[in-house]
């Protein structure tokens, strides 16, 4: 950090300060629902005097032309691109645009990561950046920033002792993320909302003007290096946390945020799993309730870390309302060759019901095309499924992502079938052949697994299930599965919807039902009591908002 401080006092005193984009593309097939939190981050990390434009290509779909139009008319001097490897082809071919337009172009991410030569053009392809940052760019941004103040780039950047080892930054010093200033409403989610949706929320109290997720970080890395996974290689195993207060203090800034805009906001904590140190977790929970800091919040969470009954209350209480588990499989040999032998199959159902018991729904994803996966996986997985509470589940294909041990084991066996399978993206194919199932199979299964899940039928047994729960429960498990679909079946038009809508007339009904119920009744003012966010979870299911 210091080093990056004076590099960037001394470069101030000579040059002036420089407009800098911040550019992160889309994935050329759905968008994201939220903001991502490198464009935020860095942002706040910019040394004082510089310009900062934020463009993401979920909200601004802008291809080459537009984009050298936006840099011009902002006179920018410098365009960092962020991409996973999904998005790395479109981030590639912004960045050539970028340049050709004479502007220099710093990349960083995962994917550049773990390939810098191909993003340099040292692998015998054409280059695209001028610059890569390497792993996580908070310590050395500055230096980046002074460096291009300078005209005087590296090729690559990364966070280093005095002997050269790389350093992971800590969290401790984690800054102010001012969201009020940094337009997240780009990302306002009721824009997307059919009137007829509007129309519904507005009944059961809802009647925000915006609704936002914003992304939010408590600690970074993860011990359990999963074969699939990049986040060991990529963030560590030694978990890093900022402090209990920063983060507690962030949420009450997004509070006050949603007063002013009388909007709503719901939190995603990213961590890859916020209960990798549960006292620090709980501590952490207690705190968000003391201070009366509740939003309604996901995270992402193990499963085996779930079979604890007071963090299960604190996630309840303290606003917890989605969590993301990835449970990948059904079948522990899979799992015990994936390194996730710790997630066992036979207790998943019992630990999905404690979570329903205290009003908290699971994202359940699971990956096909495991060696161990066989022809029928999907109906295997589907009926395990069924016995459940309602949740909403993800399916995706094993994928090697690059710098990955199944990269490495795919590629020495030989395995691939499409080894650069990024610079070619199809969404759901396979990139390599898994040992007891055909690519080609593998596929349909995904496509059966998400077609059965989220057709109409699917939807209304899902509505029954729960009937005895909120009516805003409802309309938002109903939204949420409306809105997963879309992860499979893009629905980005506007026709799409109204045959979405018109398909899933019978759990429509249902819920208009309830709600005239309701009205007639004096439930209403349960209902009410929802818009005052304090209330969240403290008397359990019925006040829960989804
Ligand atoms: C939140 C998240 C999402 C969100 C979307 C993104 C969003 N709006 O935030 C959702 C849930 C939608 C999602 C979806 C997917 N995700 Co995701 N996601 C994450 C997660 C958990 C957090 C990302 C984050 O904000 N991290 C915190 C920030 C601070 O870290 P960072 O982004 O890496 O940024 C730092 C550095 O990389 C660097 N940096 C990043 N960009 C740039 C740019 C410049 C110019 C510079 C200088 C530096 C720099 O500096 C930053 C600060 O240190 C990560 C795991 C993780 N812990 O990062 C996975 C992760 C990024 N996802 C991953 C994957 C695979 C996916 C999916 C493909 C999964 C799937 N099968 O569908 C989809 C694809 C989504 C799409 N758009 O097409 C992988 C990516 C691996 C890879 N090589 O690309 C990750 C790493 C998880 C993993 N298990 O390996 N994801
Ligand atoms: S899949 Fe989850 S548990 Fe496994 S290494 Fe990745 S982040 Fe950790």
């Amino acid at each position: 950090m210091e080093h990056g401080r004076i590099g960037t006092v001394m470069a101030r005193e000579f040059r002036s300060p420089i407009n800098i984009l911040l550019y992160n593309p889309d994935n050329a097939v759905a968008n994201d629902f939220m903001p991502h939190l490198w464009m935020f981050l860095l942002k706040s990390l910019t040394p004082q005097g510089h310009e900062v434009y934020l463009v993401d290509g979920n909200t601004q779909r802008l291809n080459e032309a537009e984009l050298v139009k936006y840099i011009r008319d902002h006179r920018i001097g410098l365009v960092g691109i962020g991409s996973m490897t999904r998005m790395i082809r479109k981030a590639y071919q912004m960045a050539d645009a970028v340049r050709s337009a004479g502007i220099p172009v710093v990349m960083g991410g995962p994917h550049v990561t773990e390939l810098p030569d191909e993003a340099l053009g040292r692998n015998g392809g054409p280059r695209h950046a001028d610059s890569v940052v390497l792993g996580e760019a908070d310590q050395i941004w500055p230096t980046v920033v002074a460096d291009a103040q300078r005209g005087m780039l590296q090729e690559t950047y990364a966070s280093l002792d005095t002997e050269g080892r790389s350093v992971k930054p800590s969290l401790a010093d984690y800054p102010v993320i001012p969201w009020e200033r940094m337009d997240p409403g780009q990302f306002n989610l009721i824009r997307h909302f059919p009137k007829f949706v509007r129309w519904m929320l507005s009944h059961v109290g809802m009647t925000w003007q915006s609704f936002q997720i914003i992304p939010i970080e408590t600690g970074r890395g993860c011990p359990y290096g999963c074969e699939f996974c990049s986040v060991t290689g990529f963030f560590g195993a030694a978990v890093r946390f900022r402090s209990i207060e920063s983060v507690v203090n962030e949420l009450l800034r997004l509070k006050s945020l949603e007063k002013q805009e009388k909007g709503k906001i719901a939190v995603f904590f990213i961590d890859d799993n916020l209960a990798i140190n549960a006292k620090r977790t709980k501590s952490l929970l207690r705190e968000i309730i003391a201070r009366d800091a509740q939003v309604p919040w996901v995270g992402q969470i193990s499963i085996n870390l779930l079979r604890d009954e007071e963090l299960v209350s604190l996630i309840a209480k303290s606003g917890g309302k989605w969590i993301f588990i990835g449970l990948e499989s059904i079948d522990p040999e899979n799992l015990k060759s994936m390194g996730k032998g710790f997630n066992k199959p036979e207790e998943y159902g019992e630990i999905l019901r404690l979570l329903y018991q205290h009003g908290i729904y699971a994202i359940t994803s699971f990956i096909f095309g495991m060696d161990g996966d066989t022809p029928g996986i999907a109906r295997r997985t589907l009926d395990m499924i069924c016995a459940w509470p309602p949740c909403l589940p993800v399916f995706g294909l094993l994928t090697p992502y690059p710098g990955t041990p199944l990269y490495n084991r795919m590629a020495s066996s030989g395995r691939l079938i499409r080894p650069r399978h990024w610079m070619e993206f199809k969404p759901f194919t396979m990139s390599f052949s898994p040992l007891s199932i055909s690519p080609e199979q593998a596929e349909l299964e995904v496509r059966e697994a998400w077609a059965s899940s989220y057709s109409p039928a699917a939807n209304a047994f899902a509505m029954k299930g729960l009937e005895s729960g909120s009516l805003a429960d409802r309309i938002i498990h109903f939204l949420s599965r409306l809105a997963f679909r879309g992860i499979y079946f893009p629905q980005m038009k506007r026709s799409d919807w109204v045959k979405i809508l018109f398909q899933n007339r019978s759990s429509i009904l249902s819920i208009i039902r309830q709600l005239l119920r309701m009205k007639r009744g004096s439930k209403m003012k349960n209902i009410h009591r929802f818009e005052d966010s304090s209330n969240l979870q403290k008397t359990g299911r019925e006040d829960s908002p989804g």
